[in-house]
């Protein structure tokens, strides 16, 4: 059965069930970019640690190393704007 916004079966959907609703939904929107931040955080130390413990040819190192700028700046601004929209929300 699809979830319904009337959590006490009533067969009536009040104000404080689509308040409900609606901060279940915030709550999940801001799990879901936790998330993104923390994945964004753990893949560059990760990242940089692979060539050390895996038998990388110097090939495949060349290309790391040419990817990891762009990677390194992507992922570091994912986590700047996930704590700096933090700062933002927590402020207003
Ligand atoms: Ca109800």
């Amino acid at each position: 059965m699809a979830p319904t916004l009337d959590r006490d079966g009533d067969g009536v959907v009040t104000e404080e069930e689509i308040e409900l609703a609606k901060q279940e939904a915030l709550i999940e929107k801001l799990d879901a970019q936790k998330q993104l931040a923390w994945l964004a955080a753990v893949s560059m130390p990760v990242y940089a640690l692979l060539p050390a413990v895996l038998p990388i040819g110097v090939d495949k190192l060349n290309t790391m190393a040419a990817m990891s700028d762009m990677l390194f700046l992507s992922q570091a601004s994912i986590v700047g704007l996930f704590f700096g929209a933090q700062a933002y929300m927590a402020k207003k």
